[in-house]
């Protein structure tokens, strides 16, 4: 068979989708202003207010994905991101961690969860993630979850940073991200799994690709709005006016 059409060795498909984290969202300008402690408080508050439609999208999405998926061994490993984000009894959950690390920013819990903070551009590239999951095979909703293989280095760059650049923040409020780090882990490696399985032709390792940039274009996209909104001074017409959430740069409007 012809070396362009042959499929790839699993290991060298696994590097070829390891290569796509110079694509993640670590390398955003609004997070390396993150990591570097160049943030304001208001800028700092903002990310986590519009995240939070990231995070209430999380459990949605991947209940699309089950309903997607005939295999019943894959749907009780999978139930268990729905729950590590709502909770279960005796368990808050991810969502509840993190409004508790907005409270921990100095947001108020109705502002987090009115969602008024979230910027058109943010929920548009949620929705499409959301959507994407909700019409596409379950194979694929579980490839556009593989930029969790570069999440634990963003998740560990928070919990050791913001106490030394943000101290303000109360530390209780990075639970969230400590509990990530196991989380991420894990769902990657099953999801991963089911990848270099699921895709065994070249044209769906191509299409796998595809995938894992759509979904770091979604995450690039919701850097880029707050970015926009929040650095640059030029939030969407529904801020217009509402100074608490400009940065406060002296750009004249
Ligand atoms: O907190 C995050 C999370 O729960 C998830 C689920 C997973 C998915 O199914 O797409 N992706 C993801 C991510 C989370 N946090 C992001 C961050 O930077 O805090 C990273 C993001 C991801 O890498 O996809």
């Amino acid at each position: 068979m012809n070396a362009a059409i042959r499929p790839w060795p699993k290991d060298e498909f696994e590097a070829r989708l390891r290569e796509l984290g110079r694509y993640y969202h670590i390398h955003h300008p609004y997070h390396r202003l993150m990591a570097t402690g160049r943030l304001t408080p208001a800028q700092l508050r903002a990310w986590v207010a519009n995240r939070y439609y990231y995070q209430i999208s999380i459990p949605l999405k991947d209940a699309a994905l089950i309903a997607n998926c005939p295999d019943r061994a894959v749907r009780r490993r999978w139930l268990q991101r729905i729950v590590d984000h709502d909770g279960r009894q005796g368990r808050d959950g991810g969502i509840e961690a993190w409004i508790r690390l907005g409270e921990a920013c100095g947001l108020e819990r109705r502002e987090i969860v009115s969602e008024t903070h979230v910027l058109p551009g943010v929920r548009f590239a949620v929705d499409a993630y959301v959507d994407f999951v909700r019409r596409s095979d379950w194979q694929a909703g579980v490839c556009s979850s593989l930029t969790e293989l570069f999440a634990p280095t963003i998740h560990r760059e928070r919990i050791t940073g913001w106490p030394e650049h943000y101290p303000w923040i109360e530390p209780d409020g990075l639970s969230y991200f400590r509990n990530r780090i196991g989380e991420a882990h894990r769902d990657v490696e099953h999801g991963l799994s089911i990848v270099l399985d699921a895709f065994d032709t070249r044209a769906l390792q191509e299409r796998a690709l595809e995938i894992v940039r759509f979904k770091l274009e979604v995450l690039w996209t919701m850097a880029d709005a707050m970015y926009h909104a929040y650095v640059t001074d030029m939030p969407p017409f529904f801020c217009v006016g509402d100074e608490e959430w400009t940065s406060g740069s002296t750009t004249d409007r």
